[in-house]
């Protein structure tokens, strides 16, 4: 098969890349407004032309050819490693015009490796109001490549792009231009020597070679050692070659700005983003508005999802009801009913919450707010041994510590970068939104307390209390991690725009999606699995119920009910999934959970929104009273001595439980990828696991 034409998306972060890739494919990548969205390469297929067919490859954002940084090195191994699958035939850069001359930085190097390249200008909107105005065709002439302006978000200018790349495409074998800076002026003639070991296209790529020699994966040890040999013989000093190009390139670029952008009044007027953060900025009000946006977020989790969720269950247990009803007796119908169906009416119920979170925080991303809230708590963060950039990480967190933790790649410090993923899972995830909202509901009256529902204000507490505890976490350790690397925070503030409702509403329809698949998958493979463990067990103890059942059944007729109950209790205790649960009751008694709860600790040990599914089976398993919801059923639970079970002590230890330990199996591998390590996610499991049993200890002995 023929090898697809590749076009690489390049250039600065949040310039507008991914937005370009969406359109060109009609995919759906992560696209928000601060640097450092996409941290992965993600390819895609694109007609260009009637003849073309082309991938589309949308990679991080990067300042320059020197990376720093974990995404950094995506990009650079596509553009320099020569063995990559992924080296594009036709690199588009996408620069931000109201920022020009950074990006011009980068664009010139990747010219300078000799691939085809043409400059799409993004942001030309945003220039104009700055009063910039850019001579795009003197552009062109002076670089030396094709210059096209577009705006990705109302998909402007793109026809032309196309055309563009088409042509470019065409013309791929024409003669090569010159070089922006000559590599051979700049080391000395000798680069060639490397260009030959290395067996490079260019100078500029031996230069590259020569910085990066032990790191390139595509040389061998043989070369390795003719490189190294040679670099010793010529002198050559990495950083301030470096330096030295940078400032090469920067004194040309000066010189083509100069012909080619006219800013108007550069004394500059106060953009609108520079007048609104004097106010979200401001070390107190902007600290007492970013408070509020997060009570409103907690309590919007609650007040808005209360009526769909209700609906929800409502529609659950009426077709479960009418199943009952319809189906005759059998093994199946239990299955079914009690298995699957509570399985999925388990997870259904959160949907509208998921959402709701998801909503708000693409909201705040879109917005450009939460590269503010990064920067606001550069202080709070750099006091506990991390920097400002592990905000993003920790708040992306809420929603799933697992794209969480891949976001941490943009952190530059290998030491803050592994701290703040050991802390990340501490951070409240979506999936424990389920367990918090059951528990909530079951232990927490349903009351105001000044304007605020109380319930909202717990779910709120829990996870102030993950973040907390993230930041104790992350102190300790910076004691213990012993890599000594010099750290700054930079970070660029995006200008404010209006979020695209369309994308939101996009996102929270697809994270529903892959909540219910994603979990649903696995809740329903646990919830069967279980159902089974739950039904069966040792023949002869399980005859023994029966038998004492039928028993007392004739001596007392009139207490058939309660009777049944109890046999149904007693059953269950002997099933396999019993006998696990009553096994490790006693390490978990003076947490104030009893065996049924300890299955659940079992079972969520994949994923924690199995705790509800396992409750909906075991409960459903028990009770068989299809009409009552989950809640109904948790709540009128009671002990061996008729207490109830889910006393405030109880609730409260459960919940302490799940904001601090590790159960989920996908932040396990992610976090063993992403550290290439097994040593690092065991030793996060164990101290999360240690954290949650002692401060359930505590708050259990202190409440009860
Ligand atoms: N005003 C304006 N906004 C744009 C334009 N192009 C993209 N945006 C917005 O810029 C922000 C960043 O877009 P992304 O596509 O995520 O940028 P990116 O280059 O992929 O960013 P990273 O993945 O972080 O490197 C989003 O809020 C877009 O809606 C444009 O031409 N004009
Ligand atoms: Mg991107």
């Amino acid at each position: 098969m023929q090898r697809p034409y590749k076009i690489a998306l390049v250039g600065n972060p949040n310039s507008g890349k991914s937005s370009l890739f969406n359109v060109l494919t009609g995919l759906h990548q992560k696209v928000g407004n601060f640097p450092g969205v996409t941290v992965d390469k993600k390819t895609g297929k694109c007609h260009i032309s009637e003849t073309l067919a082309a991938e589309i490859i949308d990679l991080p954002g990067t300042y320059s050819l020197y990376p720093k940084s974990e995404d950094e090195k995506v990009t650079y191994e596509v553009l320099i490693n020569q063995n990559n699958e992924d080296q594009p035939d036709l690199v588009v850069v996408i620069a931000d015009a109201s920022n020009l001359k950074r990006n011009l930085l980068f664009c010139s190097q990747i010219m300078d490796l000799k691939i085809p390249v043409i400059i799409a200008l993004t942001m030309n909107d945003i220039a104009r109001k700055k009063g910039i105005n850019i001579d795009l065709e003197g552009l062109e002439r002076r670089m030396g490549v094709p210059v096209v302006a577009i705006n990705p978000r109302k998909n402007k200018g793109i026809t032309h792009l196309k055309k563009v790349i088409a042509n470019t495409a065409l013309h791929q074998n024409s003669p090569l231009r010159d070089s922006f800076i000559s590599s051979e002026t700049l080391v000395g003639k000798w680069i060639g020597e490397i260009k030959d070991i290395a067996g490079t296209n260019t100078n500029y790529h031996a230069l590259h070679v020569a910085c990066n020699y032990m790191e390139l994966s595509y040389l061998n040890a043989a070369q390795r050692i003719q490189i190294g040999a040679s670099l010793d013989i010529h002198g050559f000093q990495k950083t301030k070659i470096q330096g030295e190009e940078i400032m090469k390139r920067y004194e040309k670029i000066g010189g083509i700005m100069k012909q080619c952008v006219v800013e108007e009044s550069p004394l500059q007027k106060l953009m609108r983003s520079e007048r609104v953060d004097k106010v979200l900025l401001h070390p107190i009000w902007g600290n007492v508005l970013l408070l509020i946006v997060l009570v409103l977020l907690f309590q919007s989790i609650f007040w808005l999802a209360e009526y769909p969720m209700n609906w929800v269950e409502h529609l659950f247990g009426f077709v479960s009801n009418g199943f009952d009803k319809m189906l005759p007796d059998s093994f199946l119908k239990d299955l079914f009913i009690n298995g699957i169906l509570a399985g999925i009416s388990g997870i259904a119920v959160f949907i509208p919450q998921i959402m709701i979170l998801f909503g708000f925080i693409t909201i705040l991303e879109d917005s450009g707010y939460m590269a503010r809230i990064s920067f606001l708590t550069d202080r709070l963060m750099r006091s506990v041994g991390l920097n400002g950039r592990s905000v993003m990480p920790l708040i992306s967190g809420m929603a799933c510590a697992v794209p969480a933790i891949m976001a941490a790649r943009t952190i530059q410090n290998k030491k803050e970068r592994l701290i703040t993923i050991m802390v990340t899972p501490l951070m409240s995830c979506s999936a424990r939104l389920p367990v918090y909202t059951i528990l909530i509901g079951l232990v927490i009256p349903d009351k105001s307390f000044l304007f605020f529902k109380l319930q909202g204000l717990v779910l709120m507490g829990l996870y102030l209390l993950g973040f907390v505890m993230a930041l104790i976490v992350a102190k300790v350790m910076s004691f213990v991690v012993k890599i000594k690397e010099k750290t700054y925070f930079l970070m660029e503030l995006p200008v404010y725009r209006s979020p695209r409702w369309k994308n939101v509403g996009i996102t929270m329809i697809e994270k529903a999606k892959i909540f219910v698949t994603d979990a649903g998958k696995i809740i329903m493979i646990i919830s069967l699995l279980l159902w089974v463990l739950a039904s069966f067990g040792p023949l002869e103890k399980r005859k023994k119920v029966k038998e004492d059942f039928a028993v007392a059944v004739q001596k007392n007729p009139e207490q058939k009910a309660t009777l049944t109950r109890k046999m149904k209790t007693e059953k269950l205790e002997h099933s396999f999934a019993g006998i696990a649960g009553k096994t490790i009751e006693p390490v978990i008694k003076p947490l104030g959970f009893d065996w049924k709860i300890g299955i659940a600790l079992i079972t969520s040990f994949a994923a924690r929104e199995v705790f509800v599914g396992t409750m909906a089976t075991l409960y459903s398993v028990e009770e068989n009273q299809a009409d009552l919801t989950l809640r109904e059923k948790m709540k009128m639970a009671k002990n061996e001595y008729g207490k109830p079970v889910y006393t405030l002590a109880t609730g409260l230890s459960l919940l302490i439980f799940y904001v601090f330990a590790m159960q989920c199996m996908s932040t396990f591998a992610i976090v063993k990828r992403e550290t290439r390590s097994w040593k690092i996610p065991l030793i996060q499991f164990m101290y999360m696991l240690l954290l949650a049993y002692g401060s359930s200890f505590l708050v259990y002995q202190i409440f009860s």
